[in-house]
């Protein structure tokens, strides 16, 4: 028996993320000794101080640990992370944009997709199930000057909720595909409206949802890397109006911006959606950092 996406199981769409994360560059940060212990000691000082206000018993403390382990063995640590952490390391890193907002990466993303030009579909099975959608927009400058030859990356999970190379049975590079803007800053992409998403309920961070009594979805949403030279990257995500879960994303991940307007399609079949994006130039090398400083002191 072939599998397929619905035999898609919590450890394997985890050492798949766990295996994509490895494979990026730069993920050792060259943090100084003072700024690492300054963040383990407010880390672990919060973990204390939880402990101390809530009596926390030794088997509070063994199922913690036990749970912990799971994630590792899981590989479900960038779920977990991306899931209940990096939408405020998205909200810190871009503060200072004025541009298009941004949200997090999470994930699923994987690079080199195929490039396609500036009008296309994503790559997608003959009998791709979903409503199509024609999704257009042009990228500019916060000046409103047309970024001609900006990158537009998309990836989605498809009409059942799964992503291609997370899960088994699906074409490696099934909706997920990179744009190039034309003269313009134009692009128009043609795919299909993705489903909800369901973090793995199978998994450590499924016990946890459903130990604590929470809910696993995030609303549908098409994850975007739109890059220029001399711009900063916006990662983001697109979302739809009246999904359930807009309000309440697992992810914490939904905000108004993002939220897209589609209107049916004049010839009756699907969805058209215009959305443009708006890049900020790229940020000082070190602003950042420097304006973390001039806070220090307070
Ligand atoms: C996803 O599809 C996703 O976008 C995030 C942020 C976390 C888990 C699954
Ligand atoms: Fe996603």
């Amino acid at each position: 028996m072939t599998s397929t996406e619905f035999d898609a199981k919590a450890a394997d769409s985890g050492a798949g993320a766990t295996q994509q994360f490895l494979n990026k560059q730069g993920a050792a940060a060259d943090t100084p000794p003072e700024r690492v212990s300054m963040l383990a000691r407010e880390v672990l000082g919060a973990v204390h101080e939880t402990i101390r206000r809530h009596n926390v018993t030794y088997p509070e403390y063994d199922a913690l640990k036990a749970w912990l382990i799971g994630v590792g063995q899981d590989g479900e640590w960038p779920l977990f992370l991306d899931v209940w952490v990096e939408h405020v390391v998205e909200e810190v890193a871009n503060a200072h944009h004025k541009g298009n907002k941004g949200t997090i990466e999470g994930p699923y993303y994987v690079p080199d997709a195929p490039e396609l030009g500036a009008t296309g579909s994503l790559p997608m099975r003959a009998d791709e199930p979903g409503v199509p959608l024609l999704f257009s927009g042009q990228v500019r400058t916060l000046e409103g000057t047309p970024l001609a030859g900006a990158k537009i990356e998309l990836w989605q999970a498809d009409a059942h909720g799964f992503y291609s190379q997370f899960a088994p049975g699906l074409p490696e590079w099934n909706l997920r595909g990179c744009f190039t803007a034309d003269d313009e800053g134009r692009f128009a992409i043609s795919t299909i409206r993705p489903a909800p998403y369901m973090i793995p309920t199978d998994g450590a961070c499924g016990k946890l949802v459903s130990a604590a009594g929470w809910h696993p979805w995030r609303p549908a949403h098409l994850h975007l890397k739109v890059s220029a030279p001399g711009h900063d990257l916006l990662t983001a995500q697109l979302y739809f109006p009246g999904d359930p879960h807009n309000g309440d994303d697992v992810a914490d991940a939904v905000k108004p911006e993002l939220i897209l307007s589609p209107q049916p399609a004049v010839d009756g079949d699907g969805e058209v959606v215009v959305y443009d994006f708006v890049l900020d130039p790229s940020s000082a090398p070190g602003a950042q950092r420097a304006g973390l400083s001039s806070t220090e002191g307070r």
